[in-house]
Order: C-alpha cells, then structure tokens, then sequence
C-alpha cells in the first residue's frame, strides 16, 4: 500500500518541481551564486558576502529592496563570483508593489547574465550596450501603440555590446520573447525561473499562487560565454513601486550529452543567438506565402464555382415549379 503512494509522491513532487523537468537532469544549488534569508553580511563591507549591493538597495531581515516606491530611485545586487557552469537554472522569488493605480507605476526589474557588473544605466539602473542575457520584468509600457502586449510583460534579449534598448519602445524591436505576467500586487509569492541547458533558454513564471510553473520564453540555441555574472537591478522614474527579491537561487544542472552534443559545444565568445529572430518581426507583418496565397485564391474561387452551381439548380427548380403552376 504505501509503495504506490510513494510512487506517486515523487512522481508529483517531479512534475511540480521546474527542477527535473528534464529527464536525466539533477540540480545542486550553488552558495556562491545564490542569496537567501537572512542575507548574511550583505552590504556591510568587509564581510566575506558574495553578493554586492549599489545605488538605493536596502537590505532587511525579509527582502532586499532595490527601489522603493518614490521617484527615481535606482538599485542593483550583484554576484561577485563568476558563474562557470555550462548550464544552469536562476530561481528569483520577488515582489513588485506599490500606491500606484494600475499601469501607473513602474518601471520594473531586470535579471541579468552579464560580462560587466555593478555598472548603473538606463536599462532598468544597469548599463546598456550589455554584453550577455537580459531577462526584463517590464510593469509599464512606455509604448503608445500597445495593442498585442499586456503589461507587465517578461521579455529576454541576448545583447553582444552593440544592440541599445530602447526604453521608449520597451526594448520591442530587439526582443527574441516574451509574456504577459501580472505580477503587481498580489498576496501570494511569485517567481521567476530562467533556466539555460544545452544552449536553451526557457523562461518560466509561477505567479498565480497555484505552485504551478507556467511557460512563458522557450529560445534553443542561445550562446552564451563562461565566466559572466549574475545580477538583478531595477529603477523607478516619474513612476514607481517597490521593488523587492526575496531570493535568488541558482543550480548547476547536471545532464547527460551525446558525443555529437559535445562536438557541437565550442567555445562562446560572444553573446549570439542561433537563426535569429525578433519578436517584433511575427507581430507586426507575417507577409503571406506564396503558397498560401495561390490557396486562398484557388479556394475562393472553387466555393464561388459551387455556390453558382447550387443556384442555377435552385435557379432552375423554381423555374420548373412556377411552369408547372402556371400550366
Ligand atoms: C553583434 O550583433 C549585431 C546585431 O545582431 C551584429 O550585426 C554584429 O555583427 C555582432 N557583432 C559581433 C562581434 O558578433
Ligand atoms: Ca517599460
């Protein structure tokens, strides 16, 4: 009896947990790379942290707050132990919040992989012209024209040093995915978690308080070079909110690659992303096939050849019917 309940339980536990997605995947959570409760000697210089605060972040006993809920306010935390894992997974559990009516508020937060840290800028208080991943929990759209996307929107970017982002479009034309993830202001925990396994980048959120992992950004053949930082930073403007992290934990992930997978492995120097594609460029023009369109055509005129057959018989039987009336 108890053997098929433990059975199920880790079945469960299997599916629940972003973990073990994968099969064949095991995880071991990494100290250097992570910052939980109670945020031991973070910000107290001196200390042997491997964390380092900048700008407006405050630390307290429950949550590190990057910005609070006032005007221009800037803040980042960043690791201070390059991360030399081939693959890994970023669990960040945070919380935006703030006095501000919806879509009043802002700006958000960004979680970043990059070759440079604790260097202030435009994009969500950290530099632009980044080299590395992005990963941007974006609470206002500057865009006018914001048809498509519902905001808060998460959205990645994989940056070589020569792409810039563009606030007042909220990075869209450089975007490679995205999601809606209403984040702002909720009782329950919410979470984000940015995994990256052979050269995959998938982004997921768990934000309904369901313990539930829902997918949000699936990009294979990402690139990204050893030996970079993970950081997280954030920034208010005209408009505000607090902006906490509650932790961050990474894993090294630990799977199984065939000889050919292996082969494929070089080494990556610069940022890139495989067959690239913006997110900007299937939402606002899909020119239409060739193809498709000689269907569209074809089938147009088969159903209006069918319909004017249908009608020159009803045509006729009608006709049929008032002669035999009349005679
Ligand atoms: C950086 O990316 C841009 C845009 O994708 C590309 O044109 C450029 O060649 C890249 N530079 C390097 C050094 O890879
Ligand atoms: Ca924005």
């Amino acid at each position: 009896m108890a053997l098929p309940w433990l059975l199920l339980c880790c079945l469960l536990a299997a599916v629940l947990s972003p973990g073990q997605a994968d099969s064949g995947t095991e995880e071991y959570l990494k100290r250097e790379h992570s910052l939980v409760k109670p945020y031991q000697g973070v910000g107290a210089t001196g200390s042997n942290t491997h964390w380092d605060l900048q700008g407006n972040t405050m630390v307290t006993s429950h949550f590190i707050r990057l910005t609070p809920d006032l005007q221009s306010k800037q803040g980042a935390i960043w690791n201070r132990v390059a991360c030399l894992m081939q693959d890994w997974e970023v669990q960040v559990h945070f919380k935006v919040h703030g006095q501000g009516k919806k879509n009043l508020n802002g700006d958000g937060f960004a979680i970043w992989y990059t070759k440079d840290r604790m260097q202030p800028g435009t994009v969500f208080g950290s530099k632009d012209l980044f080299s590395g991943l992005g990963i941007f929990m974006d609470t206002y759209p500057n865009e006018e024209k914001q048809q498509e996307r519902i905001f808060p929107y998460i959205s990645a970017m994989v940056n070589n040093g020569s792409l810039s982002y563009d606030h007042s479009r909220d990075g869209r034309p450089i975007t490679i995915g995205g999601c809606t993830a209403l984040v702002r202001n909720l009782n329950h925990d919410t979470f984000v978690v940015i995994r990256y396994l052979k050269r995959r980048l998938t982004v997921m959120i768990n934000i309904e308080g369901k313990n539930e992992w829902k997918d949000c950004i699936d990009i294979p053949g990402v690139k990204l070079p050893l030996g970079y930082y993970f950081g997280i930073s954030s920034a208010t403007g005209d408009l505000t909110d607090n902006h906490d992290i509650i932790s961050v934990k990474v894993y090294q992930l630990t799977v199984q690659r065939t000889a050919e997978e292996t082969e494929l492995d070089d080494i990556v120097l610069v940022p890139s992303v495989d067959n690239l594609k913006f997110e900007d460029d299937d939402l606002d023009y899909e020119p239409m096939s060739g193809l498709t369109l000689f269907f569209i055509v074809f089938f147009s005129l088969v159903g209006l050849m069918v319909l004017a057959v249908i009608g020159i018989i009803v045509f006729q039987k009608w006709q049929e019917q008032s002669r035999k009336r009349f005679y």
